[in-house]
């Protein structure tokens, strides 16, 4: 029985946010030591390298509510078709950002295959801006949105369907952060929000174990976004987006161990690694535990 494999993309974006620098996340990821570590949790492991992030030579903002809309989407274009080649050939995909704009090209590549997918995204913030709504302009505010079919047309129209996500399979863990008009789209909709405060009083546990279910109720498997930002920022720095109170660095690792334990993730991507930002690679160091720890790394 071949060994399942993880396939690493990297995708060094930052044309989704405001501050530089997340273009190298993939790159302190892999630094942190990712490759030998998956391969002493026994996986098979492919590096298929970085796409290429066009970087556009004056870096023109030609709309200020959709910054860099032309590159991104040729990012995305690009992105869905390598993941969905991924997922045909049973490998897992493992996307490094890079900005979380790249969730847009990931979850239009999942959504061009048969095999349905839930979603646990993991982030401080609630990704659901849209064209109408934005104030930052900052496509990386705009991902979640965009897969479930709102917002700029060259964004939702990557990968055909317009819709990638299911709503009522698709859950956000860790929001404590929202824009008026977002929070009002996302309350509209049926994905269900787990905030700071649902974790406060629920536990981690709890929380996720319920995100489990939601995610994979007739589904083949459940896609984690992982967003660095939604751990605090004390423990780790080296995000483009911070805000105070996060989840603990134990709580995230706790939540990966209990997705491991599902044996449910298909794919993963991990993001918003800033090392501009970071002290001694320290969140990069993290997000490779983290990634250890969903696919399989036992403490004991
Ligand atoms: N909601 C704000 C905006 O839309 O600009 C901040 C978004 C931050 C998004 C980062 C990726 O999580
Ligand atoms: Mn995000
Ligand atoms: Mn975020
Ligand atoms: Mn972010």
């Amino acid at each position: 029985m071949r060994k399942k494999v993880i396939r690493i993309i990297g995708v060094p974006i930052d044309l989704g946010a405001d501050r530089r620098g997340v273009d190298m996340g993939p790159s302190a990821i892999r630094y942190a030591g990712l490759n030998a570590r998956l391969k002493r949790i026994g996986w098979d492991v492919e590096d298929y390298g970085n796409l290429e992030v066009p970087v556009p030579e004056t870096r023109v903002i030609k709309d200020k509510r959709l910054k860099y809309l032309e590159e991104i989407v040729a990012i995305n274009e690009h992105l869905h078709l390598i993941v969905s080649e991924a997922i045909k050939e049973g490998v897992i995909p493992l996307i490094l950002g890079g900005d979380h704009s790249l969730g847009i090209g990931t979850l239009a590549g999942l959504a061009l295959n048969e095999r349905s997918f839930g979603l646990i995204w993991f982030d401080t913030h609630g990704d659901y801006n849209s064209l109408d709504t934005t104030s930052s302009g900052n496509i990386h505010g705009m991902p979640l949105a965009v897969a479930n079919g709102i917002g700029a047309q060259e964004l939702t129209s990557i990968g055909g369907v317009q819709k990638k996500l299911r709503e009522e399979n698709t859950v956000i863990i860790g929001a404590r952060e929202m824009d008026t008009e977002e929070k009002e789209m996302l309350r509209k909709s049926k994905i269900k929000v787990f905030t700071m405060r649902d974790i406060d009083q629920m536990g981690m546990t709890e929380v996720v174990n319920q995100g489990i279910k939601i995610a994979s109720q007739g589904t083949d498997g459940i896609h984690v976004s992982f967003d660095l930002d939604v751990i605090d920022p004390e423990e780790a720095p080296g995000v483009g987006t911070p805000v105070p109170g996060g989840i603990t660095y134990r709580e995230a690792h706790l939540a990966m161990e209990l997705l491991a334990d599902s044996g449910l993730i298909t794919s993963m991507d991990v993001v918003e690694v800033n090392p501009i930002l970071d002290t001694h690679n320290k969140t990069a160091k993290l997000a490779v535990g983290l990634i250890s720890s969903a696919f399989g790394e036992r403490i004991f």
